[in-house]
């Protein structure tokens, strides 16, 4: 279903007169939209709402296609969203069902943590991959910082993480200060739209940087439209010059599971999912029941025990 926007003042458009684009840019309340050949700055109508941290529920979020009427060769009116394949949210305040959307149509997540600084711990990742699968996106993980720490530390992550490469999700090494792992890198963003996300400190920006010199995520700039004068963190759509394109906002770089619900959980394990439908209560959350097929695979050694652990502790979390 296509979102209309409540504009009272703006009559519907005539079609022709409509084009369709991608919001690559949100800064306080000025969008940007790029249809195939133009870029357009469209003001906001409506119940539009940005996704700029103010705790309202947003309709719209960099990625997005929307429908926009142009009003000079520059300038445009937006006054509908097309339906999203993929939306990435937070949790707005303690409800879990007001969300905000930070970005829309996104093809892949990349966790990306560090060998050293802050030091790699693998627990960290089951938590994003939970909240990949929530969205339906794909997943590929990134260590990065591999110049830093000796060569048992590489070794110890790496064999960690052929845990990972067996349940089916790419895995690459990288170095921001070398060329490490730049190649893999650049393969695995090509023609996608991705999203870097992982702890602070861990390398994102830099890790941009050096595939692509002068990409810079985390751009600041004034909103204009507001009430005086005050910095905005823009929501950015960067285009890789190798194909693709990464998302920058805020709030996308360091996720959180706050909005996940208990139940879905396991779901996001991939490989317990088969076992799901094999417990022998239908509710089962597999931790105190009996007959769990999923603790079965565990002691089987079917399931990795260190995977176990740390959906138990996500599921003591999201009480
Ligand atoms: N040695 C080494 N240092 C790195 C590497 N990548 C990033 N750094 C350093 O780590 C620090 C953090 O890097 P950033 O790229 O800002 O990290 P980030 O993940 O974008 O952090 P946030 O912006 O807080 O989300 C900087 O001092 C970088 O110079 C790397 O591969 N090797
Ligand atoms: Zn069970």
């Amino acid at each position: 279903m296509v979102a209309r926007l409540a504009s009272p003042e703006l009559a519907m458009p005539e079609p022709t007169d409509v084009e369709v684009g991608t919001v690559y840019r949100i800064l306080g309340k000025e969008v940007s939209v790029r249809t195939d050949s133009k870029t357009f700055a469209c003001s906001l109508r409506g119940r539009l709402f940005t996704g700029d941290g103010s705790g309202e529920r947003n309709q719209l979020a960099v990625g997005d296609r929307v429908e926009l009427t142009p009003l000079s060769s520059s300038k445009g009116v937006i006054h509908a969203v097309l339906p999203r394949s993929t939306a990435i949210v937070r949790q707005v305040g303690k409800r879990k069902l007001s969300l905000q959307v930070l970005a829309a149509n996104v093809d892949q997540i990349v966790i990306v943590s560090a060998l050293e600084r802050p030091r790699f711990k693998v627990g960290l990742i089951d938590r994003f991959l939970v909240i990949a699968h929530d969205a339906s996106i794909a997943a590929a993980l990134c260590l990065n910082k591999i110049d830093l720490g000796d060569d048992q530390a590489l070794v110890e992550a790496r064999a960690e993480l052929e845990l990972y490469r067996t349940l089916g999700y790419p895995v690459i090494f990288t170095s921001a200060k070398t060329e490490a792992g730049h190649d893999e890198l650049r393969a695995l963003l090509k023609d996608k739209r991705s999203v870097l996300t992982g702890h602070s400190g861990v390398g994102k920006s830099k890790l941009a940087a050096a595939i692509q010199p002068g990409l810079h995520l985390s751009s600041a700039g004034v909103d204009r439209h507001g009430k005086g004068r005050h910095t905005t963190t823009a929501s950015t759509l960067f285009s890789l010059d190798f194909g693709g394109e990464l998302v920058d906002t805020p709030g996308v770089r360091e996720l959180s599971l706050g909005h996940i619900e208990r139940r879905k959980l396991a779901e996001g394990f991939i490989e317990f999912r088969p076992l799901l439908h094999q417990c022998h209560f239908a509710s089962c959350s597999h931790i105190p029941e009996p007959h769990c097929a999923v603790k079965e695979a565990v002691e089987d050694k079917k399931i990795a025990r260190k995977r176990y652990d740390s959906y138990c502790r996500l599921y003591e979390e999201l009480g």
